[in-house]
């Protein structure tokens, strides 16, 4: 399966409004220098990049004092649900390079409606080692990058932002890994919507491996389409200490590899956000260079075939 060559498109998405604070604006430029294209292209893969988005903010909608920077946040989400979709429909792979987690409201929803059309389901891999399922009324701080997910289940009160009868992700088809940050709130919410998680401890408790296997297998029976969210968080900030949110015991890049190398042989994944970096707080591009790792494994690199060709 992991020989199958690919068409990848690249869409750069430098939104850093939907975080508290600066920096992840750099992250689409960090990961292009840190060799993401030459790293797929090498791989036998096609790949175009389109550059990056740099929507006008969305002043239909009014402020919202739950959601901050209310009007570029929208305005990526519909640029990303439309450029997604396209790059999907036309039988690619979308890979958005972030830009700050609120992107994925764009591109999840855009990936939703091309799994709508195929008449599959859309599940999602929601690697992070936050929930997202704040709402611009349960926000502890009205940062949009902690919305996604509720966003993209359909939770009532995003609505003006896409069209309100566009397709929604089932809850139950969201797999989230690694979480070990949750909001009093969204641990209610979660619980209610029936998302399916696995904190650190069950990756402590059952392995990486043992989960894995489970999402694959669900995915699978479903004939399922799956997103990929990777939040640099997700990763223990020993290894990747470029994001703004960082939270102690992580996983380690050994785990988030196996990842990768089980959902390249499952070859199931239709698309893939790389988001929340941010080069500003990096030490000398180690977190950027560890998302084209990840990558790359996705798309086929193996380990045995690097000691194996260059003896
Ligand atoms: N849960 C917090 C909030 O909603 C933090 C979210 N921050 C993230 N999410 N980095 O991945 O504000
Ligand atoms: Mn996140
Ligand atoms: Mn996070
Ligand atoms: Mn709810």
């Amino acid at each position: 399966m992991s020989d199958i060559k690919k068409k990848i498109t690249l869409i750069g998405a430098p939104i850093e409004e939907g975080s508290g604070r600066r920096g992840c604006a750099m992250g689409p430029a960090a990961l292009r220098i840190a060799g993401l294209d030459t790293t797929l292209a090498e791989l036998g893969h096609t790949v175009t990049d389109e550059g990056d988005l740099k929507p006008l903010p969305a002043r239909d909608l009014p402020n919202h004092k739950g959601a901050n920077n209310l009007q570029i946040v929208a305005a990526y989400t519909r640029a990303l649900d439309a450029a997604v979709l396209d790059v999907a429909r036309s039988g690619g792979i979308p890979i958005i390079l972030g830009g700050d987690h609120a992107l994925a409201m764009g591109s999840v929803s855009g990936m939703a409606r091309h799994a709508a059309d195929l008449g599959r389901p859309l599940f999602v891999l929601w690697l992070d080692a936050h929930a997202d399922f704040n709402s611009p009324a349960t926000t502890p701080s009205g940062n949009m990058h902690g919305m996604p997910v509720a966003f993209f289940c359909g939770e009532a009160e995003f609505t003006p932002i896409l069209d309100k009868d566009r397709p929604f992700v089932d809850p139950k088809n969201v797999f989230q890994v690694g979480i070990r940050s949750v909001d009093e709130r969204e641990r209610e919410e979660i619980a209610e919507h029936g998302v399916r998680v696995f904190d650190m401890r069950a990756i402590d408790e059952t392995g990486m491996a043992h989960i894995m296997h489970e999402i694959i297998a669900t995915v699978k029976a479903a004939n399922g389409l799956l997103h990929v969210s990777l939040d640099v968080d997700f990763l223990d900030p020993e290894f990747a200490p470029g994001v703004g949110t960082t939270v102690p015991g992580g996983a380690t890049f050994r785990e988030a590899h196996l990842i990768m190398e089980m959902l390249c042989d499952a070859g199931l994944v239709a698309s893939l956000d790389l988001v929340e970096l941010n080069p500003f707080l990096d030490d000398r591009g180690k977190s950027a260079r560890i998302l084209v790792e990840l990558t790359a494994s996705l798309f086929g690199r193996r380990i045995l075939d690097r000691p194996t060709r260059s003896a």
